[in-house]
């Protein structure tokens, strides 16, 4: 498998998470989201991904699969333990809902094309730019610190996709100095995360491409 992936995209992270939990190992190549206008928007990266947005995961048949949550559940059903949705049908519930609460209702705000729509065509200055951003981030983030019982994970002792989805989207609030104060359960799954080998594994800063 091959895994189209970009080291600061919080999309791709999750998947590196999901991947490195489950011990499965994929070639990768890597589109730079800001070189040359964005390698993401080529025709090349289009033809597999007709969104233009990272990640992609091309299968050995030739498939190429888009969207991190949808990738993740092709791992899941590809290789079931170590789980990532909780046995018990409530918590796996609850453990989608905060996965879509972030990946849905808090990521998409914070998107490259979405800052560079408020930069470029409505000629938002870089301080309203960086209010829009720590507003939805901590918006989201004090309905996940009501959704979430850290134990140290947010639903248990393991990693779920909850997990897999908040653990990028703290690193994209630490990357742009956002507070966290507010969140003392929210901070306390991230630290569990952040301890997790499969976590440092898949962490931006331990990617090939990193910058
Ligand atoms: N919902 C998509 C989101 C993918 C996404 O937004 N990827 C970002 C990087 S995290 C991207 O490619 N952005 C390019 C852009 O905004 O132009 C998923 O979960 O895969």
């Amino acid at each position: 498998m091959l895994l189209y992936d970009y080291f600061r995209s919080s999309a791709a992270f999750r998947v590196r998470i999901a991947l490195a939990i489950k011990g499965i190992s994929v070639e990768r190549r890597f589109v730079h989201l800001l070189k040359d206008g964005g390698m993401h928007k080529k025709a090349e990266y289009r033809e597999r991904n007709p969104q233009a947005l990272v990640p992609a995961l091309e299968l050995d048949n030739g498939v190429t699969l888009t969207q991190s949550l949808a990738i993740i559940e092709y791992l899941e059903a590809l290789q079931p333990l170590p789980r990532l949705a909780p046995s018990d049908p409530i918590l796996a519930a609850k453990a989608r809902g905060v996965a879509l609460a972030i990946a849905c209702d808090i990521h998409p705000l914070g998107n490259l094309r979405v800052l560079s729509y408020l930069r470029d065509e409505l000629q938002q200055s870089e301080q309203a730019i960086a209010e829009w951003r720590s507003r939805w981030v901590q918006e989201g983030l004090a309905a996940v610190e009501q959704l979430i019982q850290p134990a140290p994970f947010c639903f248990g002792t393991q990693p779920t996709i909850a997990d897999v989805c908040l653990a990028p989207q703290l690193f994209y609030a630490a990357r742009f100095a956002i507070p966290l104060q507010a969140f003392p359960k929210v901070r306390a799954a991230g630290a569990a995360c952040e301890a997790h080998p499969a976590f440092r594994a898949a962490h931006p800063s331990a990617q090939p491409d990193a910058e």
